[in-house]
Formats: C-alpha cells, sequence, structure tokens
C-alpha cells in the first residue's frame, strides 16, 4: 500500500514542507507540499532528491557498538549494554573530576525535541554548561548581535518580505545556492516588478552576483568599514530617520562620531571598490520604500561576525528600515533546525527558551520549571575552546551527535588531535563513515529523516511538523530517545530524580518546551502538536489565547530591550585575524556548492548530484594562475600556517586576484585528505565565539605528480565499493571519488589519483575493493617500459570497469563506455585503442539532465530564454539552475540577436 506523509525537509533553513511517499515500508518519492508557506510545493535539487538518498541501507549506522578500552576495536552491541556503558563512563568521569569534566557537542540538524533533551541533561542532571553546537559555526554571531541591538534572538522579519521588499541587500548570502526555494520567490518578485533593486555585498562574483543592479565585490572581511561608509554617506545626505532614532533608540551619537571618520571614499577605499557604488548602494537602501537585508555565512563567520552584523542592523535602525511589511535585517539561518536550538536553549551560552546562564533570575526560573535546583552559572565552552579543553585533557569524556567536527570544524588536525587524547567519545550518527566515527569508543546508531518524529523552527520562526513515513532501518532510534536512555540511567547513578526524563513521546518533550516559553519574546503556550496538524506550521510567538503567530517583530518600535529602546552600536572596522603576507600570500574563502550538502554524507550517495561540480576544485583568478604557470585542472598545494592539501584547480574569472575559493564540502570520506579545513584559522569572533571559517591565509603551488590513475566500475549499489575504496584514499598525495550515473541508471564509482610514482600494491588493492573481475573476464595492456597499466573488466559484452595505472590519458574515452553501457561491438582488445575523448559535460538542470554545452548550443541558435525553458525544458521544475542559466544566456553570443 501506498502512504504519503507530510513532513518537512531535512536539509536548510528554508523548512520546506514535503510529502513523502512510502510503500512497503520503503520511502519511493517525493513532492513539495503545495500548501506549506515556506514552499508552496516547490523543492529544489537537494530537497528533490531525498528519495535516492534512503534507496539502500549500506552505510547507515545500523547496531551499537562499543570498545571497552581506547585500543580495542569496536564490535557490535545491543542497546541495553550500550546505554549503560555510556552512563556509567560518564558518571565515572563527573564523579572523579566534576561535571565539568564532560561535554557534549550536537547539532542545528536535530529536532527541537532530541535538543530539549540533550540541554536538560547536560544543564539540568550533570550542571555543566558544556554543550555547545555546530551553531556555533554558523549562527552565533547572528545571535549575540541580535541580543545586543534588540534584547532578543531571532529575525524580525517574514517570508512574505521577500516579496514586498523594494531594495533587498544580500550580505554574505549566496541564496541561490543556499537557500534556493526562497530565492525563487525573490526572482519572480523582481520579474513581476523591474523597478525592484538588488545589491549584492560578496567577493565573489556568484551567479546572484551577476543578476544584481549592484555589486559590491568588497575585499573579503571589509563589511564593517562598508556599512560604515554608507551610513556616513546617509547621514551626509540628510537620509536617516530622525523620528525613529529618537523614539525608539539610543545610542546614535557615539555611532555619529565613529562613522564620521568612514568617508565614502577611505571605506570604499578599504573595501576595495568604487566610491560611487558605495555611494549608490547607501542611497538605494536608504531611500527604498522597504528595504531588506539577508545575511548570511559571510558575515557570521568571522572573527568580527557579530560588528558585521550590528554594522547593517545600524543602518536599518538608522533608516527606520525595520518592524514594516518589506524591510528588516533577515539573518537567514542554515540549518534546518538552527532556530529551535536557539529556542531551547541548547548551546554553551544560553539557557531554554532564550534566557541567559549569567542571570540569576534565569537560572532560578529554569530551576523550578524543571524542579531541580544548582544550575551552573560557569559560562560553558564554545565548540572551539570545547575542543581544545578537550586536546589540553581538561574535558575527558565527550558526546557528538549529529554533527562531523572532524570535517567542519577549523583547523580539524587540532580536533583530531583532541579526539584522540579525550578519554571516552561517543557518536552518535546516522551514517557509518563520516570522518569523526573513527574516533567513536561508543557508536550510537539514529534513525533519521524520514523516520523521525518531531518539530523544527525555520528562517522566518514557524514551527513545522515533522514526521516519520517509515520504520528505521536496523536498531537505529530517535535522537531524543538515545539521550532520554543514557539520562535516566544517569539520573539513576548521580542519585537524581529519575522523573526529570520521563518522556515517552516527542510530544510530551514539546509540551514541557512550550511551558517554559509561556512569558518569553518566543512565547508559544498556545502551540501543541494537535494545533500544528489541525493548522498546519506556525510562527512564533504564539501565545496561550492567540489564533496566530506574528509575522513580523517590532512593528511598534518596542523592542526587547530592558528600556523598550533598540541599540545602536559602535563598530569600528577590524581586519581579518591572518593577513595575507609573503609566504601566504592568498587570500582563503570557502563556502558551498548548490547541490552539496556540508560533509555528504547525505548527498554524496547521489550520482546526480555530483554532475553540477564533480569535483573539488579550488577557484582561482585566472591572472593568477597563469602568472604561476597553473592551468585549469592542475593539482595544487593548498598550505597555511595549520595544514595543507591538493586539489585540482579551476579557473574562474568570479574570484578577484589574490582570493582563491575553496568548498566546504570534500573531505575523508570522499578525498585522500580531510578537506579545506585542514587549512583554516581557529580564530573566533570575541563576542559571539564563531570562528573565521570564511578567511585564512594560504599559499598556492603547483605540485608535480606525474603518476596518474583513474579506475572506475558500473554497480548497482556503489555505496558499497565506496566504503571499500575510501580508506585506500589517504594513502595516494592526492585521490578523490564520486558517484555518477551511466546511461542504463547504473551507478558508476569513480576514482581519480596522483603521486610522484607508482605505489607498490595500491593499485591491485584498489583492484579488490572495486571488486574488479580477474582471469578470462580482464583485459590487460602493460607498458613495461613506462610502469604503465590499463585494465578493462567485462561482464559477457558489457564493459563493466577500468583501470588505468602511470597515465591515466584514456580514462574520459573509457568513462564514456562505461556510462553508455552499450554492448562491445569488437574484439575485446580493441578496447585499448582510445576512442574520442568525450568529458562527460557538466549538467547545469538536474532534473531534465540538460548539459552546459546543450545550453550554450540552443542560445547560439537563437534560443532566448523562455525558449530554452519550453525547448529543452531546463530551468523548468525545481528552478534550482535559473540563475546561472540566466548567466550563461548574458555571455554567448546569440545568432538571432
Ligand atoms: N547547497 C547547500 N545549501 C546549504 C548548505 C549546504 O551545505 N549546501 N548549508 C546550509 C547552511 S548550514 C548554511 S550556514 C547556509 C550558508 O549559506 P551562505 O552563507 O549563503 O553560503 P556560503 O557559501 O557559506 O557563503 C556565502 C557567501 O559569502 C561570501 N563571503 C565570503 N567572505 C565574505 C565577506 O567577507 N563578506 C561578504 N559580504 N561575503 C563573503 C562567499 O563568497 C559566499 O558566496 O547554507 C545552507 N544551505
Ligand atoms: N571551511 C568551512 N567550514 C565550515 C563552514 C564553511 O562555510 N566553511 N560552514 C560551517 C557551518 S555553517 C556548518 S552548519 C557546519 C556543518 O557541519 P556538520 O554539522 O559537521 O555538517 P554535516 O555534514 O551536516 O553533519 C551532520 C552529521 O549528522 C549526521 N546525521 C544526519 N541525520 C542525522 C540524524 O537524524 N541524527 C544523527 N544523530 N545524525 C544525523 C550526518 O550523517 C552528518 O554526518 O560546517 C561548518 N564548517
Ligand atoms: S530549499 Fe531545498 S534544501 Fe532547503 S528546505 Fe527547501 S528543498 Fe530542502
Ligand atoms: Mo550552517
Amino acid at each position: 500500500m501506498k502512504t504519503v506523509t507530510r513532513s518537512t525537509c531535512c536539509y536548510c533553513g528554508v523548512g520546506c514542507g514535503v510529502l513523502i511517499e512510502a510503500e512497503a515500508g520503503r520511502i519511493t518519492g517525493i513532492e513539495g507540499d503545495p500548501d506549506h508557506p515556506a514552499n508552496f510545493g516547490r523543492l529544489c535539487t537537494k530537497g528533490r532528491t531525498l528519495p535516492l538518498t534512503v534507496r539502500s541501507i549500506t552505510g547507515r549506522a545500523l547496531h551499537p557498538e562499543m570498545r571497552r578500552t581506547r585500543t580495542a576495536t569496536r564490535e557490535q552491541t545491543d542497546w541495553a549494554s550500550a546505554l549503560d556503558f555510556v552512563a556509567s563512563r560518564f558518571a565515572d568521569v563527573i564523579e572523579q573530576h566534576g561535571p565539568d569534566a564532560v561535554a557534549f557537542y550536537i547539532s542545528g540538524q536535530l529536532l527541537t525535541e532530541d535538543y530539549y533533551v540533550f540541554n536538560k541533561l547536560a544543564k539540568g542532571l550533570v550542571r555543566t554548561n558544556n554543550i555547545d553546537t555546530n551553531s556555533r559555526l554558523c549562527m552565533s554571531s547572528a545571535v549575540t548581535s541580535y541580543k545586543m541591538a534588540f534584547g532578543a534572538d531571532g529575525p524580525p522579519t517574514c517570508y512574505e518580505d521577500l516579496e514586498i521588499a523594494r531594495t533587498v541587500l544580500f550580505a554574505g548570502s549566496n541564496m541561490a545556492y543556499a537557500h534556493p526555494v526562497l530565492f525563487r520567490r525573490l526572482e519572480e518578485a523582481k520579474a513581476s516588478d523591474p523597478s525592484v533593486r538588488w545589491i549584492v555585498v560578496d567577493p565573489r562574483r556568484t551567479d546572484m552576483a551577476a543578476m544584481a543592479d549592484l555589486h559590491l565585490a568588497i575585499e573579503p572581511g571589509t563589511d564593517v568599514a562598508l556599512f560604515n561608509g554608507m551610513l556616513h554617506h546617509i547621514i551626509w545626505e540628510g537620509l536617516i530617520e530622525r523620528d525613529y532614532i529618537e523614539a525608539n533608540t539610543t545610542g546614535f551619537d557615539a555611532l555619529k562620531t565613529l562613522v564620521r571618520e568612514y568617508t565614502p571614499r577611505m571605506a570604499a577605499q578599504i573595501c576595495g571598490i568604487e566610491e560611487q557604488d558605495l555611494m549608490r548602494a547607501a542611497e538605494w537602501f536608504a531611500a527604498s520604500p522597504a528595504a531588506l537585508s539577508l545575511y548570511c555565512m559571510g558575515l557570521n563567520q568571522s572573527s568580527h561576525g557579530t560588528e558585521k552584523s550590528l554594522a547593517l542592523i545600524n543602518l536599518h535602525l538608522a533608516t527606520g528600515q525595520i518592524g514594516r511589511p518589506g524591510a528588516g535585517p533577515f539573518s537567514l539561518t542554515g540549518q534546518p533546525n538552527a532556530m529551535g536550538g536557539r529556542e531551547v536553549g541548547g548551546m554553551a551560552t544560553m539557557l531554554a527558551a532564550h534566557r541567559d546562564i549569567a542571570n540569576a533570575a534565569h537560572r532560578k526560573e529554569v530551576e523550578g520549571l524543571w524542579r531541580v535546583s544548582g544550575l551552573s552559572e560557569r559560562p560553558g565552552l564554545p565548540a572551539v575552546e570545547l575542543f581544545d579543553a578537550v586536546r589540553r585533557g581538561e574535558v575527558k569524556a565527550v558526546w557528538i551527535a549529529c554533527t562531523n567536527p572532524v570535517h567542519s570544524m577549523p583547523d580539524i588536525a587540532r580536533v583530531r588531535e583532541a579526539l584522540d587524547k579525550a578519554e571516552f567519545v561517543v557518536v552518535q550518527e546516522a551514517f557509518t563513515h563520516t570522518d569523526t566515527v573513527p574516533y567513536a569508543d561508543v557508536l550510537l546508531p539514529a534513525s533519521s529523516w524520514g523516520e523521525k518524529t518531531g518539530t523544527v523552527t525555520n528562517s522566518e520562526r514557524r514551527i513545522s511538523r515533522v514526521r516519520a513515513a517509515v520504520e528505521a532501518p536496523g536498531e537505529a532510534r530517535p535522537d531524543w530517545w538515545i539521550a532520554n536512555e543514557v539520562a535516566r540511567r544517569l539520573a539513576q547513578r548521580l542519585q537524581a530524580d529519575e522523573n526529570l526524563f520521563a518522556f515517552d513521546t516527542p510530544e510530551a518533550i514539546f509540551d514541557e518546551h512550550r511551558q517554559l516559553t509561556v512569558g518569553r519574546d518566543l512565547d508559544i503556550g498556545g502551540l501543541s502538536y494537535e494545533k500544528l496538524e489541525r493548522d498546519g506550521p506556525q510562527q512564533w510567538p504564539y501565545a496561550a489565547g492567540a489564533t496566530h503567530g506574528d509575522a513580523r517583530r517590532f512593528e511598534t518600535g518596542r523592542y526587547a530591550t530592558e528600556d523598550g529602546r533598540a541599540r545602536f552600536t559602535v563598530t569600528p572596522y577590524r581586519p581579518v585575524a591572518e593577513p595575507v603576507d609573503a609566504p601566504y600570500p592568498f587570500r582563503l574563502v570557502t563556502g558551498r556548492l548548490r547541490d552539496q550538502w556540508h560533509g555528504m554524507s547525505r548527498t554524496g550517495r547521489v550520482g546526480a548530484l555530483f554532475a553540477h561540480a564533480p569535483e573539488p576544485a579550488l577557484a582561482m583568478n585566472r591572472a593568477d594562475a597563469a602568472r604561476r604557470g597553473i592551468h585549469e585542472g592542475a593539482l595544487v598545494s593548498i598550505a597555511s600556517r595549520r595544514g595543507a592539501l591538493v586539489l585540482p584547480v579551476q579557473m574562474s574569472d568570479d574570484v578577484a586576484s589574490g582570493t582563491v575559493f575553496a568548498p566546504m564540502h570534500w573531505n575523508a570520506q570522499f578525498l585522500g585528505s580531510g578537506g579545506i579545513n585542514e587549512t583554516t584559522i581557529p580564530a573566533v569572533d570575541p563576542y559571539s565565539r564563531q570562528p573565521e571559517l570564511k578567511h585564512s591565509a594560504v599559499s598556492v603551488q603547483a605540485v608535480d605528480l606525474p603518476w596518474r590513475f583513474s579506475a572506475a566500475r558500473r554497480s548497482g549499489d556503489a555505496l558499497n565499493m565506496q566504503a571499500a575504496v575510501q580508506p585506500l584514499l589517504a594513502e595516494r598525495r592526492y585521490a578523490s571519488l564520486r558517484i555518477e550515473t551511466a546511461d542504463d541508471g547504473c551507478e558508476i564509482l569513480v576514482i581519480t589519483a596522483a603521486d610522484i610514482g607508482p605505489p607498490p600494491d595500491w593499485v591491485e588493492r584498489v583492484h579488490d575493493a572495486l571488486g574488479l573481475a580477474r582471469d578470462q573476464d580482464l583485459l590487460e595492456y602493460r607498458d613495461a617500459r613506462r610502469g604503465h597499466q590499463k585494465r578493462v573488466a567485462w561482464r559477457d559484452t558489457l564493459i563493466d570497469g577500468y583501470l588505468l595505472s602511470g597515465d591515466a590519458n584514456g580514462a574520459a574515452s573509457m568513462l564514456a563506455r562505461l556510462r553508455e553501457a552499450a554492448p562491445w561491438q569488437g574484439p575485446r582488445h580493441a578496447v585499448f585503442v582510445e576512442g574520442p575523448r568525450v568529458q562527460r559535460e557538466r549538467v547545469v538542470c538536474n532534473c531534465k539532465l540538460i548539459t552546459e554545452k546543450q545550453i550554450v548550443e540552443a542560445i547560439a541558435s537563437g534560443a532566448d530564454l523562455s525558449a530554452l525553458k519550453s525547448v529543452l525544458g531546463c530551468g523548468s521544475v525545481c528552478g534550482s539552475c535559473v540563475p546561472e542559466i540566466r548567466r550563461i544566456y548574458e555571455r554567448v553570443p546569440s545568432t538571432a540577436l
């Protein structure tokens, strides 16, 4: 029987509603939920391919595993033993070394209910505030700036503002990739009213920047100078909103004194842009009937991220661009439930329901509500400091859930060192091959998307239900259940009240959580599962008796500060933590690609999601590369003071000279190194403790790796082969793997590697890991003089796989044959005659599988944008590729014009 379950997408903070189709316990399809107010039925490439990520249980964590000593191998065990062991090891450490010797590192991808139990476990039971989350790497600068300026966390805006705004300022956000479904709404608003203006502040020329009315390609890290300069000009031009400032704010005079020195000329010079452009941006923003700013990691991930957002909020307050439809500073949340985590206070620096650890009255309130005493007043350790404390041996036991810090933290060598040093590491994961799992003494298998029940809050403060469509595989269990079971056992050991963790359903947890919010700014006393069931997703605040949540906050001009006034902050410009210098002359910027999600544990399972960007390339300015004799595709070593890795280069006109850009996604699951965070800097913002993941200083040097390798094999389940090959990657100077989809739908695992000379037995081990044929079904050609080998494995008349060692020149045509899946007509040995070098064209439109080449040809023969849609079909389904198609269209000369 086919079932359809209403739930939420597990990727980004847009929080799209989905309808999950399932049959016989398996997820078979997905549609956007037409009734969900975040997406009205739309989904992007990532959301649409979710069913493909759950097509197989290969690579899923299915059973608890543990080892009793650090040097033993982990073995499968039962839940009772694993839970008892975790509780008793944590209790031992707490009894011997005190509560602050343990720590929890959790995730904005947990559901609110999961988060709540973890937070109560750490703060209410263990009485440590050492519970931090990957949101520290993501949203914490936005949180501190909202709190400093408005007295409370959370965006004052809503999604409808995207359609109402007349000037949109994108600051450090690549929405077209990172929040695609919201970007569709902006595109439509601009298409229906071309007078809407877009200003993009981004050092890179992204697809969005190319579409903007004004692109301010600032030097990385100089946003504060830009915003201060804009404010200077706004004041000079008399465009400030005096009445608003006087009635609703404090601190303007001090700020005015500061920005006096930020003349447009001086500010533009710091930012490396034209003074005219800065002034134009200021005028468009201030004089607009409604100016909305959308900001994300380009502001937050900075050693002065709080000041970057505060300088932007200053602009809004000074011009009264806030508290009205279409106006306001809108921080876009990255993860699906970063907001929910902030609500339950699941971070080292906050308490439940937007309360503060340092505030004695707040601690008392929470003690009363939880019926506990002695909440710790010592602030907990934020992410970077947390792993440093583990490394120093101060924190002895750490429990990591739903995040992969050995990939996503800055300077991952330090994180590895910390986890090596730790006495006890618990990893709660849905997948078994992530970079953090090898460090686990106990691996707790978690159920995941499509299998979980609870709630999440999206970027516009809207709470949606998450529902299970199928049972979790193996013995995987929901995250809240795991935390709750350990908490019960720990309560017994620590002689605390077991009833603290009497939860038997996510609904019971939600009900307790909402009680803690009553009377607070985020009051959801009026919400319940029943109400969400009946009325659909709702925004907070939603107090008891309310009939709907608040679309916007601070509409009356009263803020959540003690005196009700918003605060201006004096925000001097400060340079990035690590300036470039002679040994490290390049500014490394990192960020996201359209079709991959973070460490790829989910998106890396889908061939189609590699088609847009198959390799982990470092984007480098064409002139910089030429000057160093680096050509397209060349392998380079990227090194910082902390670490190095090898990546292929992609020439780019989108990054300025002196800047390079690397995607954050690739890691040891797909690469012979830990990824770009081998090099990034762990410097943090003094207020938010958020690390500067966006900016470090690196050198880029061509490396001479003459031994080249390429191998691939077709299979019904590439994930099995991937698991076998992955451990071999780290042995080569460069190695990467990816999944492709053949024309007949079969999966292909592709491995590319390079090194100084031929490795003794590595080639044979890859051969075996791929399960390539031997004997009569293997055809081999050896060039003994040069030490090169070519092998082709057959299955009947089909080419099943190949392996090229020494030089990989024939790889493109071999791979093309693998994809075609056509029976081989000629004699087998003719397969070594190189066929045409058919490089797989980069796919731009993932829904209709339309390549860049097809689009270019259609434009050259006269197709305009709408004809591309109607003839090729590209951009007609999810629309994620539309910004790029538009850009190709503008680049390619058309015969019809
Ligand atoms: N496809 C995809 N979507 C995602 C995610 C994903 O992994 N993949 N992850 C989700 C998560 S958790 C997050 S946090 C969001 C992140 O979403 P975004 O923040 O939009 O994405 P990023 O690519 O990290 O960074 C955005 C832009 O900041 C620019 N930038 C770098 N330095 C500066 C600077 O100094 N100033 C300014 N103004 N800009 C700068 C970069 O060039 C980049 O284009 O995406 C969410 N959505
Ligand atoms: N250089 C650089 N580094 C960055 C960034 C950057 O822009 N540049 N961005 C930073 C940002 S904004 C973020 S948010 C972080 C993200 O960094 P991470 O949190 O490390 O990213 P994910 O790969 O999404 O990790 C989530 C893990 O949870 C697992 N998982 C999935 N579903 C479940 C579940 O239901 N339960 C459990 N227990 N586990 C599950 C997944 O398999 C995955 O391994 O990366 C940060 N790191
Ligand atoms: S925009 Fe895409 S990734 Fe984000 S929630 Fe919607 S479907 Fe999921
Ligand atoms: Mo994030």
